[in-house]
């Protein structure tokens, strides 16, 4: 059976300007929640019970965006950043290259934020925490709401 890519939820261009056409078009190989946790019209503040959950864990949005990013900018080489749900409670971790938490036999995470340098160097080049700063401009709340 051929494997067939699904298709992207939204156009190449619809994460303009945060996430560029050309990497969009270029990343699409790999991947299916990664292009879920994202839209268009999408990000800013969380809503629903991922806002609370985020309050309880990290002590604000304001908080929880800082440890994200130190986490992503502190993964040296390629890699992932996750938001854990063990216990009931919100956790943040990385993992390298194409790893991820289920091969540790953990849950599966709510989101995941790819920071290889194929997911935006087009745009940003070395600048990885401009990247995760503008991550939070697209990121999709609805569908993280769906994973807890
Ligand atoms: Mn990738």
């Amino acid at each position: 059976m051929a494997h067939e890519l699904p298709t992207l939820p939204y156009d190449f261009a619809a994460l303009e300007p945060h996430i560029d056409t050309q990497t969009m078009q270029i990343h699409h190989w790999n991947h299916a929640r990664f292009w879920t946790w994202m839209a268009p019209n999408a990000g800013g503040n969380p809503t629903g019970k991922i806002a609370d959950a985020i309050n309880s864990a990290f002590g604000g949005f304001d908080k929880f965006k800082e440890e994200w990013g130190k986490a992503g900018a502190g993964r040296f080489g390629s890699g992932w950043v996750w938001l854990m749900k063990d216990g009931g409670k919100l956790s943040i971790t990385s993992s390298p290259n194409q790893d991820n938490p289920l091969m540790d036999g953990k849950a599966a995470p709510v989101l995941g934020t790819d920071v290889w340098e194929h997911a935006y160097y087009l745009k940003y080049q070395n600048r990885r925490p401009d990247y995760l700063a503008a991550w939070w401009n697209v990121v999709n709340w609805a569908e993280v709401n769906k994973s807890l």
